[in-house]
């Protein structure tokens, strides 16, 4: 890459930073997606941090304002209202001041923290804001820990396919399948309309999400009532990784703090989910989701698979089975990492979550090889997600054939990539 281009993508960062900031949080894109979103969030920060540092602890702190009495850390903080996004508040029906969903995102804020934390220029100025905000990550935490897994068994529950991040991953297309319509929702999309609809999921998506809405609603959202009741659970591999390895940042920040007694509770949450890890294991070796209601893991390997790297509970063994699962995918695609295996006969390279690249994951799989000494894999990630990058833009998504850029235009998060990660 030239100077050149480095620089034009640095300008072009922070001026989507700047346009998508609305003071205090930032929209993952105006036209799509008009509010502040949970994991958009804990990336965003680091983004801003390469700059701005008051302006990063500020997006964690305005994504607090959304937590529930529970613990419970909303995907979706509605600050301000805006008629172009469904579902809004209303379909919702949560009580929450400021207005939120009822389910949550992969908990990426405390591994931000640090990350916050860690690059300070002068930690003493900023000791008072991890402090102020480190009770409400365990309390998000513990709510993963607890609520979303009732029984302790170290795998944490995922109630709706939005919760998961990656929405129409063909990790959910089992358990979707066993959730009936109640609703049809199709005509209330916006999404479709500003964005083409082949990279979008479907209608029939949409009927199925949304009546996990309506289970969720009709138990007045209660956590618990949640986790045991809804016609789909499911570990989620992405959030069972991601949460793992967030366990592990707000230990090391609970050291920083001298919290003695939450280092002791997250290192047994820690203990407990990494001996059940097991469980996500296929028999071909690479870790899948799991169907709680069924015992049936996911069908395919997607780019969560990787992320028992990242999370830092892979064995040697899985470290191999990873680095050949990787380099295999390069053999059919010029640009890693898909989001769905391209030998998988549901793989779509343009429809969102089944088989586009998206950076942030790219950023967790790569942190994963190169932490396991696979620096040459973490190297063709981060080239990948460059070379993207400058000749397509900062989209939402990306086509691993071709490198194509797909959804939202001048997008928050991808930014973030570009300044904190790949700059
Ligand atoms: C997408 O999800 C939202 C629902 O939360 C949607 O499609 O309306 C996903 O890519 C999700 O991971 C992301 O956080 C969100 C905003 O970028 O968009």
């Amino acid at each position: 890459m030239t100077p050149e281009t480095h620089r034009r993508l640095d300008q072009e960062a922070r001026r989507i930073l700047a346009a998508n900031d609305r003071g205090g949080y930032t929209v993952p894109n105006e036209r799509v997606y008009p509010f502040q979103w949970n994991w958009d969030s804990a990336f965003v920060a680091m983004g801003f941090a390469m700059f701005d540092e008051d302006r990063a602890w500020r997006e964690l702190e305005t994504l607090f304002l959304g937590q529930w009495a529970d613990g419970m850390v909303p995907s979706i903080v509605f600050h301000t209202p805006a008629d172009h996004y469904y579902p809004g508040p209303t379909a919702w029906g949560t009580r929450h001041q400021p207005p939120t969903t009822g389910i949550s995102q992969p908990p990426v804020a405390a591994t931000s923290a640090r990350f916050l934390w860690e690059r300070a220029v002068d930690r003493s100025l900023v000791r008072d804001r991890l402090a102020a905000l480190f009770p409400k990550l365990m309390a998000w935490h513990r709510w993963w820990h607890e609520t979303r897994d009732p029984d302790g068994s170290g795998l944490v529950t995922v109630t709706h396919p939005w919760e998961s991040g990656r929405d129409n991953s063909p990790d959910w297309d089992a358990p979707l399948a066993a959730v009936a319509p109640t609703v049809s929702v199709g005509a209330l999309r916006k999404d479709n309309k500003a964005v083409d609809p082949s990279e979008r999921p479907t209608d029939d998506f949409y009927d199925r999400v949304m009546t996990l809405v309506e289970e969720a609603k009709a138990l007045g959202w209660d956590g618990i009532a949640v986790s045991r009741g809804l016609s789909m659970r499911v570990c989620d591999l992405g959030v069972q990784c991601i949460l793992s390895r967030a366990d592990r940042d707000l230990l090391a920040l609970a050291e920083e703090l001298g919290r003695s007694e939450d280092a002791a509770t997250l290192a047994r949450w820690i203990a407990r989910s990494d001996a059940a890890a097991a469980r996500l294991r296929a028999p071909d070796g690479t870790y899948r989701s799991l169907d709680l209601r069924t015992g049936e893991l996911a069908p395919c390997p997607t780019s969560a698979s990787f992320l028992p790297l990242y999370a830092r509970f892979a064995t040697p063994d899985d470290v191999e089975a990873m680095s050949s699962l990787a380099r295999s995918w390069w053999d059919r695609l010029p640009y890693g990492v898909a989001s769905c295996d391209p030998g998988f006969p549901g793989f779509d390279p343009l429809r969102y979550w089944r088989g586009p690249v998206w950076l942030v994951v790219n950023r967790m799989i790569a942190d994963g090889f190169a932490a396991h000494g696979l620096d040459d894999i973490a190297a063709r990630i981060a080239d990948d997600s460059a070379a993207m990058l400058a000749t397509n833009g900062f989209r939402e998504y990306f086509d691993p054939r071709t490198a194509m850029g797909l959804g939202g235009h001048g997008f928050s998060w991808s930014a973030a990539m570009w300044l904190s990660w790949l700059s």
